[in-house]
């Protein structure tokens, strides 16, 4: 058995534990600092940025032509999931198709300036939102964790649109700079404060927990297809529970990054283990 002598408590909490499986944290294609700072000084500005064309057009008719016909239902259980919009969760158990937007080296790059190492994936879900849904409630993923506003985010997401996004079709709303707000809620009728986010197909979104938005209404006769992967800081919980929704013959067939995101990590020294061993190790054969 290999042995560890912790000398302090700040190397005790900072360092990861396990010997035989290192951090691959930080360890996708690493991109310039040049590339990455006009993003993140968006970030800071505005809370949100778009990469157009970020995925070929080929990349999304094959997502299409896949998860089209995974969705089970054509309406959410309430208004939130939107009576009109089709959902597809525990994604990875259905398809694989999606897994390159997941781990994107810019998406990557851009997580690892606002979170700890091993961040989480917390959920991945492709939308389908069909004509005549009405505006989904304005709302910041990360409102779930208590934590008092303002802050810096728990979390982001992306948004890939899949089909063009544009004012008709339900391309997603945002309030530009409320990731900066405390306790203020965007006013309903506040329209000019509301930017529908319109991008051509193979279009990224990426924006901060703490940003109010939401999917925008549909009044064309076509549906609204994308895919949206959240992320959240290491030491936080997971919306899907992917221990228990994907299989572990599926996470082998994930990327490093991708078992990575999904909870085969830890957060330092050793959150996360399972009977006190690094969680990659249920993963040998
Ligand atoms: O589909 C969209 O444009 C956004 C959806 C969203 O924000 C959500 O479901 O939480």
């Amino acid at each position: 058995m290999h042995k560890v002598i912790v000398e302090d408590i700040n190397q005790y909490t900072q360092k990861e534990l396990a010997n035989k499986y290192k951090s691959t944290a930080g360890s996708q294609q690493v991109m310039d600092a040049v590339e990455i700072t006009p993003y993140i000084e968006q970030l800071e500005s505005n809370g949100y940025f778009i990469v157009e064309n970020i995925i070929s057009k080929e990349q999304c008719q094959l997502i299409k032509d896949t998860v089209m016909p995974l969705f089970e239902y054509d309406s959410g259980r309430n208004n939130f999931e939107g009576f009109k919009t089709q959902r597809l969760y525990a994604t990875f158990e259905k398809t694989l198709v999606c897994n390159d937007l997941v781990d994107h080296p810019l998406v990557l790059n851009i997580l690892d300036q606002l979170f700890n190492p091993n961040y989480l994936l917390s959920q991945l879900q492709v939308i389908n939102i069909l004509p005549g849904e009405a505006q989904q409630p304005l709302h910041y993923d990360d409102a779930i964790y208590d934590v008092p506003r303002p802050r810096k985010p728990l979390g982001a997401a992306t948004i890939f649109a899949i089909d063009d996004f544009t004012e008709e079709n339900g391309a997603t709303v945002m309030v530009p700079g409320s990731h900066k707000w405390g306790n203020e809620q965007p006013k309903p009728q506040d329209d000019a404060a509301q930017v529908p986010v319109v991008m051509p197909a193979g279009s990224m979104l990426f924006f901060l927990g703490t940003l109010w938005h939401g999917g925008g209404a549909n009044r064309s006769a076509n549906s609204r297809l994308c895919v949206t992967a959240q992320y959240c800081d290491s030491w936080l919980r997971q919306q899907e529970n992917y221990s228990l929704s994907i299989s572990k013959e599926t996470v082998k067939q994930c990327s490093e990054h991708i078992q990575r995101l999904l909870g085969y990590s830890i957060h330092a020294p050793f959150v996360g283990f399972v009977n006190g061993k690094h969680p990659k190790r249920l993963l040998e054969d």
